[in-house]
């Protein structure tokens, strides 16, 4: 049976991915959320939008005679992450996860690590500073309960409605990101505190290196925890895998 790959994508290493994948003349279809406006093109063919759950995940494999599923996905992408879980052992599709490892304070890091966005939330509860908060938009009315930040949001997307803080400047942009284009924003926007998921990888890593250079604080959100899978960290782990797998699968 030749391998049908479905990809879990969303991120700098799942189009990275994608790319290698198609290069190796593999089939394979990637998957998006359908989160923003003009989703990047990843260079395989792509689906938009859920799948309906854990079950609905798991009809689209048995429909499309997936042969093997890879969850490069977001860590902060839980749920995705789960329902990938469920699905492929409800169909033994085997699964790997391409992961990105979380960031690690390094010298001169002035780090506050908080367990999820409601902890973020709870330690801006201060007197005013200007904030940069890169978490992006799902979450980001749970932060209009400190009214009193000035704010610097990056969003993907134009916001379509009002976003209800009274003091807040909003940049429309995606990344990957540079750190002289990140230390530029900061020092531009006179930033004393920076609010970042622990996305790890590098897409998202150019404002935790410019606050390290310009000594500032940063608030690390915590990633989520995600049941026990397959992971690799390299696309090479992962085409071993496949080869490795594909053969378990005799061909
Ligand atoms: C739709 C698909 C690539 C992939 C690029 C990575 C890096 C740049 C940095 C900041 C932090 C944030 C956000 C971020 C980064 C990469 C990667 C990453 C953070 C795109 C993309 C999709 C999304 C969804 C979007 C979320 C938002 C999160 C912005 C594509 C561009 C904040 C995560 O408006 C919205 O609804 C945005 C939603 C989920 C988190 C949030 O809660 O708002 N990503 N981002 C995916 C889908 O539909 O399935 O068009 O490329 C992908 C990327 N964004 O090609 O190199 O790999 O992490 N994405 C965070 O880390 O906190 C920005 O501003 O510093
Ligand atoms: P999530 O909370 O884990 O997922 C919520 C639901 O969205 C899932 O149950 C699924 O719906 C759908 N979904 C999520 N990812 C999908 C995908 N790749 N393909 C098809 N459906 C998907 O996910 P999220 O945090 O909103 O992230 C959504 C997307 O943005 C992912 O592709 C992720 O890689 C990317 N992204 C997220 C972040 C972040 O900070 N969360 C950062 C960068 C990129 P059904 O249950 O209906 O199947």
């Amino acid at each position: 049976m030749r391998p049908n790959l479905l990809i879990l994508g969303g991120t700098t290493e799942g189009r990275h991915l994608c790319k290698a994948v198609a290069e190796a003349g593999l089939a394979g279809t990637v998957s998006m959320a359908g989160r923003v406006k003009h989703p990047a093109p990843q260079g395989l063919p792509m689906r938009l939008g859920g799948f309906g759950g854990p079950g609905g995940l798991a009809r689209y494999l048995r429909d499309n005679a997936v042969t093997h599923v890879i969850d490069a996905t977001h860590p902060f992408a839980a749920q995705m992450s789960c329902n990938a879980i469920d699905a492929c052992a409800r169909t033994k599709t085997p699964l790997i996860a391409l992961t990105r490892a979380p960031w690690q304070a390094g010298p001169g890091d002035r780090w506050t690590h908080v367990p999820d966005i409601a902890g973020a939330v709870a330690a801006l509860d201060r007197p005013a500073q200007r904030v940069m908060l890169a978490v992006g938009r799902m979450h980001l009315q749970d932060f209009a309960a400190n009214p009193q930040h000035a704010y610097l949001l990056r969003l993907v997307d134009p916001p379509a409605t009002p976003l209800g803080f009274p003091r807040a400047e909003v940049i429309v942009d995606r990344g990957p990101f540079t750190l002289a284009g990140d230390r530029a924003l900061l020092s531009e926007h006179r930033i004393d505190l920076v609010v970042s998921k622990n996305a790890g990888g590098t897409g998202a890593q150019a404002k935790i290196l410019a606050a390290r250079e310009l000594g500032l604080p940063v608030l690390m959100i915590d990633r989520p925890a995600i049941a026990k899978r397959a992971e690799a960290h390299s696309i090479a782990e992962v085409l071993r895998w496949l080869g490795h797998v594909s053969t378990d699968l005799g061909v």
